[in-house]
């Protein structure tokens, strides 16, 4: 028994890091895996014995991490996210493993192309935009610098949906990611945990005669975990991210089977594993949906049970808990654990309140990712009660004591209470999960300068002056693997050749190109780049999409979720103004410099603006593409079904990155990073990061337009009439006025009148009183790519200064500021 358990933490022997060694495993996995011979193997056969294949590189590595981790009893981040944008997982591992070279020379001595393998996998997107593809490079990050960390989440069946367009319309397809086989997934349904749901609660005396509650649930589900390897770059650990699938229980089956309704089981069956079936495709904007509050007790339950049960050992003293773990909130969606650790505490484990509260509190804290109010998730009273009574129970009392607390502090002041209270009254009784995350967590943080200060003082104004240490900020970073060094092969070679390859994991390092910007030969080498990026984009769109881009053009770049606070309407009406002057004899086309704009953004499929406004774009790009008076000089490409994969061939080849949103409004963003690390020069409001990206690149090397924060707030507050900048402004008008026409939509004056109608009549997010600035600006810009070489300038300084945007720096803040755990390798 002991020597059974002696050989089972043995690591296993990864295959021999040789071209033949790399063969002869991947022909076994072909064989015996796939059970295909090498002449009468698929395309699918060979990418999944080469994933496989990979995997098998990956494996000691992984068993080894988690046996240090147990001996090493140290500190985890488990970090819940309902979302991973996770993005195609093979070049990932061949770049951690260091494989890339021998893989490629092994398949092409079989005959096969690495590029074709790679085509097909269908990318897990398992997440809607910023949140979940944070998540993803932040568990990047963490397994690179050694430190140990579970990525909790849930195993969607359908992700985020795939974007079709029917006559410029948007329609959803679903996303069915493992119909090919999900070679990267490690299924241990002996491991499953089950969860409870519905019921009600009851009093009782214990044994000891203390007075007691307990929840008496009416239905579960089992949680499976799948484990997935997060592998760091080339340093031998690989973290796990381990996401639950919901099944039906035994117990609830089989009742109903012996009662011969077999229909009926199988029918509750289905009802158990809808919980995990599809991701809500909502972005920025809480669904309030039953299932939706199913999903997130589900997987935090799970998650809980799982760290508390298996991952600490059996012995382990539960007062301890903090000293082990950190529950990083990646916003509200998680936040039903915080009453689900208090439940196990006080009615499992039977611990006093104060005592259970007291280790909760140093147990958890939260991320908030958002500034719309309307955003902030909120609970009805009623459903939460139905779904979760006695976790409804617990959130009342954590309430009355945090606002006898507070009424202590400020007797007398009523209004303040009701403010402060995690129970909302109106329109309906509801629980704020914000509140409850700001009062649980021992932090809490919003993701850039801008909107730490912002989420203070405007959203939760109350909680920073009772705890002004509680908050504190880490700006958002993304991974510079993925982003630069997988993304853009050319650029980091050309990196590399001039500063060595210590910039992948310590991206400061980039700053030692600086130098560099002032170099003829480098610019030059510089432009080579950006221009092998074009084409191969062009390639991709051409292959993918059946796009033709026109061979020397300016990239102009928005890419990221369609939404009104984005404004992507304000880029349409920049557009629609360049069309209609040149059509209009008022502008020269050959004055200004040839230019591609390139779209991609999904939208909820629920959200009718966004969803017209993805028409409108495309509506423009097709008159727009056919005006032989514009040829050349515009032309609009809205590629459908943006996502990591594609990001990773879009960004690098741009030149202006879109990063406009009405100040105040974007949190941080994260793509407006990626493309200042690849060399775009960005446009962009004083928004989220931006303020941060414009700091460090310099004023000269960004092109800064429109209103900031608080003169939106001063004209807000003073009546904003968007009819009037209608009005004033004839370009703005003219702009309009072609829109409303019916000229992008054969005629017809009511497709696109709901557009143009909310412009003139409310414009939440000022698009027209940003208009004119907005143009300048790009007027600006205009005038700048005309100089090449001081373009080429500023794209060089643009990736020199923004090594602070690694995600690895963001998560030493989270450690330094935050978890204060202690990474097994230390900084
Ligand atoms: C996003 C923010 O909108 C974006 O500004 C930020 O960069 C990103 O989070 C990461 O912090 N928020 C969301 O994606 N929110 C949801 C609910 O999807």
């Amino acid at each position: 028994m002991t020597e059974n358990r002696a050989n089972s933490t043995a690591p296993a022997t990864a295959p021999q890091h040789s071209v033949e060694g790399f063969v002869k495993e991947f022909l076994r996995e072909l064989h015996y895996g796939q059970g295909v011979t090498l002449e009468r193997a698929s395309v699918n056969d060979q990418y999944l014995a080469l994933a496989r294949t990979v995997r098998e590189y990956l494996m000691a590595r992984w068993l080894e991490t988690v046996r240090r981790q147990r001996d090493a009893q140290a500190k985890s981040v488990a970090y819940l996210s309902a979302e991973y944008l996770l993005g195609r997982q093979l070049d990932n591992a061949l770049l951690a493993t260091d494989l890339s070279e021998i893989v490629e020379e092994g398949l092409a001595s079989l005959g096969i192309e690495l590029g074709t393998l790679r085509e097909q996998e269908v990318e897990p997107g398992l997440g809607n935009g910023g949140l979940g593809r944070l998540a993803a490079c932040f568990i990047d990050s963490l397994a690179t610098m050694s430190v140990p960390c579970i990525g909790y989440g849930i195993r969607y069946e359908y992700g985020i949906f795939r974007q079709t367009f029917v006559d410029g319309f948007q329609v959803e397809k679903a996303d069915s990611w493992l119909t090919l086989g999900a070679p990267w997934e490690f299924p241990h349904p002996e491991a499953a945990v089950t969860v409870h749901f519905g019921g009600s609660t009851e009093r009782y005396t214990d044994d000891d005669g203390v007075e007691r509650s307990r929840w008496v649930p009416t239905w579960d589900v089992r949680g499976v975990p799948y484990n997935y390897m997060v592998p760091g770059y080339q340093n031998g650990r690989v973290n796990t991210l381990r996401l639950w699938s919901a099944q039906a229980t035994e117990a609830f089956d089989l009742a109903i089977f012996n009662s011969g309704e077999y229909v009926e089981a199988v029918r509750s069956q289905t009802f158990a594993e809808n919980i995990s079936k599809v991701l809500y495709p909502e972005d920025s904007t809480p669904q309030g949906k039953e299932l939706r509050l199913q999903q997130q007790y589900f997987f935090v339950a799970c998650s809980i049970r799982d760290f508390v049960e298996n991952v600490l050992p059996a012995d382990f003293d539960l007062h301890n808990l903090p000293e082990r773990i950190i529950f990083q909130l990646n916003d509200t969606h998680p936040v039903i654990a915080v009453p689900e650790l208090m439940r196990i505490l006080v009615d499992e484990k039977k611990w006093d309140w104060d005592e259970a509260w007291a280790v909760t509190q140093k147990c958890f804290a939260y991320t908030c990712h958002t500034l719309l109010p309307e955003a902030l998730e909120v609970w009805p009273v009623a459903l939460l009660g139905k779904l979760l009574p006695r976790h409804l129970e617990i959130i009342y009392r954590i309430n009355d004591d945090f606002l006898a607390e507070v009424a202590q502090r400020y007797p007398g002041d009523e209004l303040r209470l009701r403010r402060m209270s995690i129970i909302a009254e109106h329109p309906e009784r509801s629980v704020r999960m914000a509140f409850l995350a700001t009062i649980a967590g021992s932090k809490v943080n919003g993701v850039a300068e801008l909107h730490s200060q912002l989420l203070r003082d405007k959203v939760l104004p109350d909680f920073s002056e009772y705890w002004p240490d509680k908050f504190t900020n880490v700006t958002n970073g993304v991974t510079p693997r993925r982003f630069v060094r997988l993304a853009n092969p050319a650029l980091s070679d050309l990196i590399t050749d001039a500063i060595g390859p210590g910039w992948i994991t310590d991206l400061g390092r980039l700053r030692e190109m600086e130098p560099l910007a002032d170099d003829q030969e480098f610019r030059e080498k510089f432009r080579a780049v950006k221009a092998h990026n074009k084409h191969r984009l062009s390639a991709l769109l051409q292959r993918r999409d059946g796009i033709t881009l026109p061979g020397d053009a300016m990239l102009d770049v928005m890419v990221k979720r369609l939404h009104e606070y984005k404004r992507q309407t304000l880029k349409v009406l920049h557009i629609v103004s360049l069309y209609e002057r040149i059509v209009s004899g008022e502008l020269d086309p050959t004055t200004i410099p040839p230019r591609v704009f390139a779209f991609g953004a999904k939208a909820a499929p629920g959200y009718k603006m966004a969803k017209q406004t993805i028409a409108l774009i495309n509506h423009v790009g097709r008159v727009v593409n056919a005006d032989p008076r514009v040829k050349g000089a515009l032309t609009v490409v809205f590629p459908p079904n943006y996502n990591v994969t594609l990001a990773e061939t879009l960004i690098p080849a741009a030149d202006l990155s879109e990063q406009i949103s009405l100040a105040g409004k974007e949190a941080s963003g994260t793509g407006n990073m990626k493309f200042a690390l690849n060399g775009a020069l960005t446009i962009g409001t004083d928004d989220g990061a931006n303020v941060e990206i414009r700091e460090l690149v310099g004023d000269e090397n960004f092109f800064l337009f429109g209103l900031v924060e608080p003169e939106v707030d001063a004209l807000v507050t003073a009546g904003y009439r968007p009819a009037e900048f209608y009005e004033e402004n004839a370009t703005l008008r003219r702009a309009i006025d072609l829109i409303a026409s019916g000229a992008f939509a054969g005629g017809d004056r009511t497709v696109f009148e709901p557009i143009v109608s909310n412009l003139l009549h409310e414009d939440r997010f000022l698009v027209l009183a940003d208009f004119q600035a907005y143009l300048d600006a790009q007027d600006r810009v205009d005038e700048a790519y005309r100089d090449t070489e001081a373009w080429t300038r500023s794209a060089i300084l643009n990736v020199a200064r923004s090594g602070f945007f690694s995600s690895d720096r963001a998560m030493w803040d989270y450690i330094d500021r935050i978890w204060h755990s202690r990474p097994v390798v230390s900084r």
